[in-house]
């Protein structure tokens, strides 16, 4: 995605961080996390991978209120090195691949509004840390977030920004993972949302399709809805070794010899977990 309106805020520093200034959250706000953290962490469990629950436990993130991310930072840099910093929304690409390369994780210091509480654009505290922080704690997550952030200041100075872009949406935000017992969420937009939540590893509509890099970085998505594909990996080590092995050159110059797909796309060649439906989507066309 392409930010080109976005100029640096009154009172950012030059990296586009602000203080979190966590004494200035009101009760409400407190009271709203609260709300969310509840009605996923109720919900999670067997649903999420245990990684994203382990990470929960080393942060304290299971006691009330907005986390303040002095704290998070310091346990999260004894983990895995990584710190938490606050941003006032979206930022620049280059500027969130810079942090990302250096561990530094960008989080909005907002929360949304109780008529919000299902849906927003922008990302918040919410989303940012109960969805993304957690699995920083995980150390082949955390090489994986570095190395997308490294990736990203490569693909903007190759034009292939909009190809990386969708590696991080179908595994950071809306990623799945096969485990013994069945699927398990771990991408955050899923996690930090309770009817995606659902309808991600419940729901007949949604194609659940082996990760495939090339593939993968083929297929336009959605940020309006629930997506109609979801992409399966193996594990975090398996992600991380299968996008670490080269500065993604060779396969930019391949995607562009080969068109887009659709999100709802199926292919001969796919690894088909479950072919979706596509019942949800075709009604939300309808209406
Ligand atoms: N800024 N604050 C914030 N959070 C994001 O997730 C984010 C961003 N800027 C750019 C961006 N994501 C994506 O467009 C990149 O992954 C390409
Ligand atoms: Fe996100």
């Amino acid at each position: 995605m392409a930010h080109a309106e976005l100029t640096l805020p009154d009172g950012a520093a030059a990296d586009w961080t602000v203080p979190q200034d966590w004494a200035a959250y009101g009760p409400a706000e407190h009271a709203m996390w609260d709300r969310l953290f509840e009605r996923q962490a109720a919900m999670l469990p067997g649903r999420v991978v245990p990684e994203f629950l382990q990470g929960l436990d080393i942060l304290r993130m299971t006691r009330p209120g907005i986390p303040d991310f002095a704290e998070l930072s310091d346990r999260l840099m004894k983990a895995t090195g990584w710190q938490v910093v606050a941003v006032p929304g979206l930022v620049p690409d280059r500027v969130f691949f810079d942090h990302l390369a250096n561990r530094r994780f960008v989080a909005g210091r907002f929360i949304r509004r109780p008529e919000q509480i299902d849906y927003l654009q922008e990302p918040d505290v919410f989303h940012d840390v109960f969805g993304h922080v957690p699995l920083l704690t995980d150390p082949a997550f955390a090489d994986y977030m570095q190395a997308y952030g490294e990736g990203g200041l490569r693909a903007d100075h190759m034009g292939a920004i909009d190809h990386l872009a969708r590696l991080y949406w179908y595994t950071v935000e809306f990623g799945l993972m096969r485990r013994d017992d069945g699927f398990r969420l771990y991408g955050a937009g899923i996690v930090s949302s309770y009817g995606e939540s659902l309808f991600a590893l419940d729901d007949a509509s949604p194609n659940r399709i082996g990760f495939d890099l090339k593939r993968l970085m083929r297929t336009e998505y959605r940020i309006d809805d629930y997506q109609q594909s979801y992409f399966v990996i193996d594990s975090f080590e398996d992600l991380l070794r299968k996008t670490s092995d080269a500065d993604f050159g060779p396969v930019y110059r391949e995607l562009e010899q080969s068109s887009d797909l659709a999100p709802d796309a199926v292919l001969p060649e796919d690894r088909i977990y479950h072919r979706g439906t596509q019942d949800y989507a075709r009604a939300k066309l309808a209406c």
